[in-house]
């Protein structure tokens, strides 16, 4: 396979002014016949061929103006379909036969238990019909579909129905009209028996929307908190961008066999039934703030995305940075602000981190993929959205909306840019933004190496900010980038923020200041007492900040910060030292010894008053394996494990009279709402039952048996059952496991819980469970859920992953080639963790090398190609 170079990008020759569609649907053999107004692309030469995309297509019949093609008038390739010497505008209709039933990859139109669906970002389209199958192709659609009555009542696609009628021999149609043009990849097609449930929204102009959610019959009883998100996110967009909906439906649609967590298609959204079904006894918290982020995402994309999409695949940025930050803002705005930022932040660090510093790093604008579907990445979406962010901090939001009011009237119905985008902002607020730019181009997390000096004398504090990008592959050497860093100089005496003064300019007591240079010192003056700093507040910029805290600085920090998530982060930062001496005491086989100083920060924690009970939560949880992992040179996973137990079991004895109590406090019997107060509740409690099931005494032990069986709602459920099996008196959870597994054996997303729970214990037994698991009836290599739950999941358990025998990386490694041939697309995500094997010691490198080698020997697809490549190289 050859890489696509953003260098080469030129505009189609050929453009999609209307296209008409019209679908016979059959498992087996489904025609798709295709009416496409074809014109000339203005700024391209004449005579160029015309030249379509298509894959997987047989095709039946070909006419241009009505006229019939010989054999010899066009050529199939294996990427498509040429016809030289077009006219300049004209009618081409094509027919082709596709099989649904056959299509495990999920791109394209396939089955979903006995529905028809379809997913075509981002190349997808060109298996349903041939055709320009790129972004900057956008045409209005009329799609007509042709089901079986009594097996497909419903037949759905984009924009409104415009005629519907009965057919001979038990069939019946339904024509769409689509009036917005749009790219290929945002076409789609439901089929299937499914229920609906029916809202209204009154838009801020005063037009009615009816809002619908497509479901299987069970799962009418799980829609309202999907459906209460949406309202919610549509009022949102009107009050904070402007921005209102621009049909007369909005149609939300659960599949169960769904690559992705959803799809934005125009007026009918797409949702991998897990982003969108809740419910209390099946979902958890966690599950329904999901749910409700997603929601929004797809619908924020209607204007991020949709009526201004991308010029090309290299742009995907442009629309699912912004989106994504758009999201953000919404879940900050309706739940806990700080907890919002603590959770994204904790993700990135870990997992976007971790990919940047691998062999997969990439720009967040690439300049070259060989598949894109290998794109949709942590670095695309999350590092984009923090490019926006910092964005928004630097121009502030007026200039800020200002900006994007103007990227979105200029824009509106066009197929754009990055710079696009960027410029917008820079014409709104007058900021020069040329060097920001970088952020784009440069791949690789910035590293800020900090120190700072008190001049007592002077009332002077020196700050001095050195900054520098890693090598990453293809990229050596790294321009310095424009930084905004947040900050404030927290009084040693007063434990408050002082005024800042930064070269006779007022910064307030919470300000920006912007690092360019390599190397840059920052003079405060009139600072009345010596400071602790607190950088990068609120995670004011994507990069690795290091200066040099003692432990008594960070406690200091931990108790006075006005910044909610720089309070938790010295949280952290304290912990991680901590847990520095622990690791390397294990290494050592000297006995380890708990710091007293993580001890005494934790009961202050427990007893003074939380402002902020979410927050709080977040305080008290542990830095997970995989973060501790991203901070060390060199990753021992058993040191990780048993230091971070260690931790969490000094903690339990030494407070456990404060756990018990913060646990008693936060139960309830109060009906499951998903509200930001009692969701911070259940968290506060659930946290305290992990320390005290931690040291495995019958108390907390019998504590979590109980919750398990009140049975009062999923969260707290799956935490003591997950708290129960990860124990190593396991043996007692067996039953609680067994009494779940088959009061949910109907539901797949519970299911989904349920393998997930078991094959994270740290137990040594834990490969065996994948292996039993996999045959389980609910199980099934072909539903994406179902991989990620029990494979994904195992993948994550780090110490049973990581067996030193090697064979949780064979037991991958199998998987991966399984799926390389069922489903490309989840293999070459799948394998992810095998590519990060630089990380750890020679025994481990080897084996998983072994297995990356093992893959390579398969005639592989050109996504786990691309990936496997970058992982070797
Ligand atoms: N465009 C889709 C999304 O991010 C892809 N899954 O919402
Ligand atoms: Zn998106």
């Amino acid at each position: 396979p050859q890489p696509i170079y953003l260098s080469d990008y030129r505009p189609p020759a050929y453009r999609v002014t209307h296209t008409e569609l019209t679908f016979d649907l059959d498992p087996a053999a489904t025609r798709v016949k295709a009416r496409l107004h074809v014109e000339r692309h203005p700024d391209r030469e004449p005579g160029a061929p015309l030249e379509l995309d298509g894959e997987q297509l047989a095709l039946k019949a070909i006419a241009i103006d009505g006229q019939a093609l010989g054999e010899d008038e066009y050529a199939l390739t294996e990427r498509g379909l040429r016809v030289d010497g077009v006219p300049e505008r004209f009618l081409l209709d094509t027919e082709v036969e596709i099989a649904p039933e056959d299509n495990t990859a999920l791109e394209g139109l396939y089955r979903s238990g006995g529905m028809f669906c379809t997913q075509c970002e981002a190349e997808g389209f060109r298996r349903i019909t041939f055709y320009p199958d790129r972004p900057d192709v956008m045409a209005t659609f009329s799609t007509t579909v042709i089901g079986d009555a009594a097996g497909l009542p419903v037949l759905l696609s984009n924009g409104n129905p415009v005629e519907r009628g009965e057919l001979p021999g038990g069939r019946h149609f339904v024509t769409w009209e689509d009036p917005h043009p749009k790219p290929s990849y945002l076409f789609a097609l439901v089929a299937g028996d499914l229920k609906k449930v029916e809202d209204r929204f009154t838009t801020m102009s005063g037009r009615e929307v009816t809002l619908q959610i497509w479901v299987e019959e069970e799962n009418l009883g799980k829609t309202d908190h999907a459906m209460a998100s949406l309202k919610r996110a549509m009022r949102w967009d009107e009050e904070t961008y402007g921005r209102e909906y621009d049909l007369d439906r909005y149609m939300i649609v659960a599949v169960n066999d769904f690559n992705m967590g959803a799809m934005e298609n125009k007026g009918l959204n797409l949702f991998n039934s897990a982003a969108v079904l809740t419910h209390p006894q099946t979902a958890t918290d966690a599950a329904f703030q999901r749910v409700e982020g997603i929601v929004a995402h797809e619908y924020f994309h209607n204007w991020s995305g949709n009526r201004v999409t991308c010029r090309d695949w290299f742009q995907l940025s442009l629309k699912e940075g912004f989106t994504v930050f758009r999201d953000q803002c919404f879940s900050a705005d309706t739940n806990s602000a700080p907890v919002k930022r603590i959770e994204e932040v904790s993700f990135f660090r870990t997992a976007q981190f971790a990919e940047d510093a691998g062999p997969t790093a990439h720009p967040v604008r690439p300049d070259h993929y060989i598949e894109i579907g290998n794109f949709y990445t942590l670095t695309i979406y999350e590092k984009g959205a923090e490019i926006v962010r910092m964005l928004c901090n630097l121009v502030g939001w007026e200039a800020f909306r200002r900006g994007a009011d103007r990227y979105f009237s200029r824009f509106d119905g066009q197929a754009v840019t990055i710079e696009d985008f960027v410029n917008c902002m820079a014409e709104a607020s007058g900021h020069d933004l040329s060097q920001f730019l970088l952020w784009y181009s440069q791949a690789g997390t910035p590293e800020i190496d900090a120190h700072g000096e008190y001049d007592y004398a002077n009332g002077v504090y020196r700050l001095v900010l050195r900054q520098r990008t890693p090598a990453t592959p293809g990229q050596p050497d790294k321009l310095p980038l424009h930084i905004p860093l947040r900050l404030g100089l927290v009084g040693t005496k007063t434990g408050r923020d002082l005024p800042m003064t930064l070269d006779g300019e007022d910064l307030g007591t919470d300000g920006v200041i912007h690092l360019r240079e390599e190397e840059q010192e920052f003079v405060f003056t009139d600072v009345a007492e010596a400071p602790v700093p607190s950088l990068a507040r609120n995670f004011s910029a994507p990069v690795k900040l290091h200066f040099p805290y003692s432990r008594e600085d960070l406690a200091f920090l931990l108790a006075h910060d006005s910044d909610g998530f720089n309070r938790w982060d010295a949280g952290q930062r304290l912990a991680l030292l901590a847990l520095d001496d622990l690791i390397a005491a294990h290494r050592n086989g000297v006995e380890k010894v708990m710091d007293p100083r993580v001890v005494e920060a934790f009961r202050h924690l427990l007893t003074t008053e939380a402002d902020d009970k979410a927050v709080l939560a977040e305080m008290l949880t542990l830095p997970s394996e995989a973060y501790i992992a991203e901070q060390q040179p060199l990753v021992d996973v058993d040191a990780i494990h048993a230091a971070r137990e260690f931790v969490k079991q000094s903690l339990a004895t030494a407070l456990r009279d404060d756990f018990r109590r913060l646990y008693e406090e936060h139960r309830s019997e109060a009906p499951y709402a998903p509200e930001p107060e009692q969701i911070a509740a259940r968290s506060l409690k659930n946290v305290a039952l992990s320390y005290l099931v931690s040291i495995e005494d019958e108390e907390g032990i019998e504590l979590a048996q109980r919750q398990f069986e009140a049975d009062h709602n999923m969260t707290d459920v799956r935490q003591a059952l997950t708290l129960l099996v990860h124990s190593s008196r396991g043996d007692l959870a067996d039953p609680a496991l067994r009494a779940f597994g088959e009061k949910w054996a109907h539901d797949p997303l519970v299911m989904d819980q349920w393998f997930s729970i078991q094959v994270t214990r740290p137990q040594s037994d834990a490969l065996d469970r994948v292996k039993f698991l996999m045959d389980h009836p609910a199980f099934s290599l072909t539903n994406p859920n179902k991989v990620r739950a029990l494979i994904g999941a195992f993948a994550q358990n780090r110490v049973n992953f990581h067996r030193l025998d090697g064979e949780g990386y064979r037991l991958l490694a199998d998987v991966v080639i399984e799926l390389n041939r069922l489903n490309p697309e989840i293999a070459a995500r799948l394998v992810t963790p095998l590519t990060r094997w630089q990380r750890f010691d020679e025994t481990r490198q080897e084996l998983m090398k072994a297995e990356l080698e093992r893959i390579r020997g398969e005639e592989l697809s050109p996504n786990l190609y691309e990936v496997i490549e970058k992982a070797l190289a």
